[in-house]
């Protein structure tokens, strides 16, 4: 099995893929190739994009994955897993901060475009891989999403160990925050959120998708966040390409926001400026203020063209394909970039 195959996307002048070639740097998330007088794009498949420079490693390691023969579906999971068994990030898996009650409660969800099928876990505890039990609500049940005790006893009647999340770190400053609870409402910040979304392509033009988190640092027990909802935190359409959302998700859920990417796709929009009209369509409908949304989104089309934007200045996201890695900077939108009454005018 090919298990790395170069895409031709526009061939302008139908050359293939054995001409001589000269690869121009990635400016617009994607490789240009110049090939005697002619340039065209080409994709180096499999290709993955997540948000975060953490989402790095998920990338580098989902494309080994492929490379060793294993399927896309197992690329999304075992890319995830790089993230979830992280414990210095504070807002996926082990590690990430606990609810109010000081129970660390995972959100994680799964999408293979070819068959359009999903699996998501809510209020997950005690399982290090919310992904795997995503992938197995998919594969092995009826259903499309489990949440809270279900959830934990569907992954226990399915041979997964129960691990205690909840590290030394997180219960300190947990118990700080509970001590001066009051003066202080919990807030998602730069400190309080990470979620993993990752998208990804192969070689046959097939779209993937996983999202994992443990949600806004100190939430209610039993809240549960975009990332896990089909459409809000994930969405991926094999006729046209996928996006995730990270950021603050009850912003994200009231918009069905990586739905709502897709379709600006599908209408014509590149995968960046899907992100931009979606943020400034949620813009324009929403009461908050653009720069209090904190939304923030990911796009991969199925031509292998990704991009990013959201309302966080800063909001970096990362790629990884065989022969390439890196994080990349999103486009940061504001009232200015979107108009004075938000929305998506130029
Ligand atoms: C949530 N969207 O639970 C997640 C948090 C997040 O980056 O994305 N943080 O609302």
């Amino acid at each position: 099995m090919p298990v790395s195959r170069r895409r031709f996307i526009q061939g302008s002048t139908g050359l293939t893929a054995m001409g001589a070639f000269h690869f121009l740097p990635n400016r617009e998330g994607f490789a240009m190739e110049q090939t005697g007088r002619a340039t065209q794009r080409v994709v180096d498949a499999p290709l993955f994009i997540a948000t975060w420079p953490f989402g790095k490693a998920s990338c580098e390691q989902a494309v080994k994955v492929v490379q060793r023969g294993g399927s896309m579906v197992d690329a999304i999971e075992q890319g995830i897993w790089v993230t979830e068994a992280d414990v210095s990030n504070a807002s996926v898996g082990i590690g990430g901060i606990p609810n109010a009650d000081g129970q660390v409660e995972l959100d994680a969800c799964i999408m293979t475009g070819p068959d359009h099928n999903a699996g998501s876990v809510g209020g997950l505890q005690d399982v290090l891989h919310p992904i795997s039990v995503a992938r197995l609500v998919m594969e092995k049940t009826p259903h499309v999403m489990l949440v809270g005790e279900g959830a934990k006893q569907f992954a226990m009647e399915q041979g997964v160990s129960p691990t205690d999340l909840l590290t030394a770190d997180q219960k300190k400053r947990w118990e700080a925050w509970k001590k001066q609870q009051g003066a202080e409402k919990p807030e998602i910040d730069e400190d309080h959120h990470d979620t993993i979304a990752m998208l990804g392509l192969d070689a046959q033009g097939n779209l993937y998708g996983g999202c994992s988190t443990s949600g806004w640092g100190y939430k209610m027990p039993g809240r549960i966040g975009d990332s896990p909802i089909i459409g809000s935190g994930l969405y991926v359409d094999n006729q046209v390409g996928a996006a995730g959302a990270t950021g603050l998700g009850e912003n994200v859920m009231r918009h069905c926001g990586s739905f709502l990417v897709v379709e600006m796709m599908r209408q014509g929009a590149t995968p960046t400026e899907a992100c931009e009209q979606a943020v400034g369509r949620i813009a324009e409908l929403d009461p908050k203020n653009l720069g209090n949304l904190d939304i923030n989104f990911i796009a991969l089309n199925k031509q292998g063209v990704y991009g990013a934007a959201g309302t966080s200045q800063g909001f970096k996201y990362s790629m990884a394909d065989p022969r390439q890695s890196q994080v990349l900077e999103a486009k940061a939108l504001s009232e200015k970039s979107i108009g004075p009454e938000g929305g998506n005018r130029k």
